[in-house]
């Protein structure tokens, strides 16, 4: 990460970090989740769901209209997804914000098909990972399709994530387990369009989310969740499982 790349990231909670994959690997990565989204498709694998179906059933997962699929923790399933998390323009984008200690908290795929990809709820990352200090915890989203405001790329609202908690962000689940924001004045947010291949870098309490996608184009991305080695949750708990949520260099959990 350049100077500048971490100044716009304190800044805006945002940073583009340009390209940090080759052409050839977006294509092996999509293949195989071709391959492993068709494999679950209808099936009752939890690790493929439709986030915006009513229930988990074979049905409503696979019905028509508001799709955005989600695969999570594909590093579970295949090196060419564990290689990405230890992809070394990742891990150094990691230690730039978070220091040299960094673990995973989970990785996954999404993926809005053409024409009824639903949108992604405005929403702050943290109301997810629960994470004490917020800081501690980063996102880092990989295209793997250009992704554009007619494919649903990301919106942000720069420099929300210091915005106090309780002013447009107080948090609303309604019917679903997705964790939304209630009030979200939408002429603040910007558009983050960038091609496959190339990253952005976000901040757990910046405000995201994205449009529906009604392009003929497919909109596919990578998310990898990261938090500082040992921080706490805010209940208490930690990410203290190593096969869970092992750390980015391979070293043991907790030891300094
Ligand atoms: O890909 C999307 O539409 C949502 C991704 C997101 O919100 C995230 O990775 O934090």
């Amino acid at each position: 990460m350049t100077p500048q790349m971490i100044e716009e990231f304190q800044r805006d909670g945002v940073a583009r970090l340009g390209r940090v994959l080759s052409d050839e690997t977006v294509q092996a990565i999509n293949t195989r989740f071709k391959e492993l989204f068709d494999a679950k498709t209808g099936t009752a694998d939890q690790g493929l769901r439709n986030i915006t179906a009513a229930s988990n059933s074979a049905e409503d997962q696979t019905a028509p209209g508001n799709r955005h699929f989600q695969l999570m923790n594909p590093w579970h399933m295949d090196p060419v997804f564990r290689d990405l998390y230890q992809n070394d323009a990742i891990v150094k984008a990691h230690h730039a914000i978070l220091g040299d200690k960094v673990q995973l908290i989970h990785d996954q795929i999404f993926f809005k098909p053409a024409g009824d990809g639903a949108r992604s709820q405005w929403h702050l990352d943290n109301n997810y990972f629960q994470c004490d200090p917020p800081d501690n915890a980063l996102t880092i989203w990989i295209a793997l399709d250009d992704a554009d405001q007619e494919n649903s790329c990301l919106w942000y609202m720069p420099g929300s994530h210091k915005l106090p908690a309780g002013e447009s962000k107080i948090v609303d689940t309604g019917s679903t387990k997705l964790i939304h924001l209630k009030e979200v004045d939408e002429s603040k947010l910007v558009p983050y369009e960038i091609k496959a291949g190339h990253a952005l870098m976000h901040h757990s309490l910046v405000v995201h989310g994205a449009y529906p996608n009604h392009s003929d184009r497919c909109r596919r991305s990578y998310g990898i969740h990261c938090v500082k080695t040992g921080t706490p949750k805010l209940d208490g708990g930690g990410f203290n499982n190593f096969e869970a949520c092992p750390t980015l260099d391979g070293t043991p959990l907790h030891k300094d």
